[in-house]
């Protein structure tokens, strides 16, 4: 499942500082010697790679990045001051591409650092020249412009965890308790028809419409979206506790997706009896016990109403996808 953003940011390095033209001081001799300091390296700016999908919509209004210029040299052969490197958080996931020279590099990891465009050097004091020959150099250089370009950055990102379930099986409800999706909830069928994304601790959710029987042949929404889940790394598989015989919901759903693709089958899932509140603690036992018997993933009770089962289940999903 795939979510498409995309901005353009104006980036530019920081100039080198220049270099001087200095003379050493001493007392009777004004023009003690050349002193004139080198200029400082100008800031490079980088991109860093976070955890955080909103992060491209604080640039909207501030696309233009700009790196601290490098300082002129100093007297006493003084270096200037270097500039601070600048870095432009962006999502996991983006893919960068520099519009003037075509190149583009993509951020994969958390933490990542790619220079964007480098610094401008220092230009050169007048000390640099002093040679045997030349005793009293008045040359000197300025620094080097830093680099300039425009970037196109496009976030194509793949849901970490995908919900699945038959329709009405509280899945979108367990996404808007997790993150802030908003999804549409209702107590019917097919409430949800296109995926909804959540954004959980920069880890992204997706929430496909319900899946019936034969949906590996094309019946119902969910076959549509069965093949985005191939590529998400966690499943959350709902099955709700109202439903006369869950165990033929748990077979149903895991029958669709290994008739899909096998490999389905083998991700990593976690199974969430859904809506507790609805039955007492007998049924909620026995439904429990024979579903352990069908697999060996965790098994977890929730109700979007009680905050403990809530928070037991983002733990799980949390350890889950961190160790996945
Ligand atoms: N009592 C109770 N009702 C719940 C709970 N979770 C979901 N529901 C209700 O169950 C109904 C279906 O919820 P949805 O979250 O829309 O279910 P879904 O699986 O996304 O459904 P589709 O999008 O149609 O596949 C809604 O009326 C919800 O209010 C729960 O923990 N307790
Ligand atoms: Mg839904």
């Amino acid at each position: 499942m795939k979510f498409i953003d995309e901005i353009t940011l104006s980036v530019k390095a920081g100039n080198g500082g220049d270099g001087v033209v200095r003379w050493l001081q001493q007392r009777g001799n004004p023009r003690g010697g050349p002193a004139g300091g080198n200029g400082g390296r100008g800031a490079s700016v980088y991109a860093r790679a976070v955890r955080d999908i909103n992060v491209l919509s604080k640039y909207r209004g501030n696309n233009s990045f700009v790196g601290e210029n490098g300082g002129a040299g100093g007297k006493s052969s003084q270096h200037g001051k270097n500039g601070e490197n600048l870095y432009i958080n962006l999502p996991v996931g983006s893919i960068i591409t520099n519009t003037t020279t075509g190149e583009s590099f993509e951020l994969l990891n958390d933490g990542q650092e790619e220079r964007m465009v480098a610094g401008g050097y220092g230009g050169l004091g007048n000390e640099h020249f002093k040679s045997s020959i030349n005793v009293v150099p008045k040359q000197w250089t300025p620094g080097k412009p830093g680099e300039e370009a425009d970037f196109y950055i496009e976030l194509a990102l793949i849901a970490d965890a995908g919900f699945i379930g038959l329709p009405n099986a509280g899945k979108s409800s367990l996404l808007n308790a997790v993150t802030q999706a908003g999804a549409k909830v209702g107590g019917y069928q097919f409430t949800t028809l296109d995926p909804n994304l959540g954004d959980f601790y920069g880890y992204i959710l997706a929430d496909i419409p319900g899946i019936i029987e034969g949906a590996s042949e094309g019946k119902g929404l969910g076959h549509k979206f069965l093949k985005h889940v191939t590529r998400t790394r966690v499943l959350v598989h709902c099955i709700s506790f109202e439903s006369v015989d869950p165990v033929a919901d748990y077979r149903i759903i895991r029958n669709e997706l290994i008739s899909y693709n096998k490999e389905l089958g083998d991700k990593k899932e976690i199974l969430v009896l859904t809506k507790s509140d609805l039955v007492d603690e007998n049924k909620q036992k026995e439904v429990y016990k024979r579903l352990s018997k069908e697999t060996k993933d965790n098994i977890l009770t929730i109700s979007i109403l009680d905050d403990s089962l809530v928070k037991e289940f983002s733990d799980t999903l949390t350890k889950l996808l961190k160790n996945s």
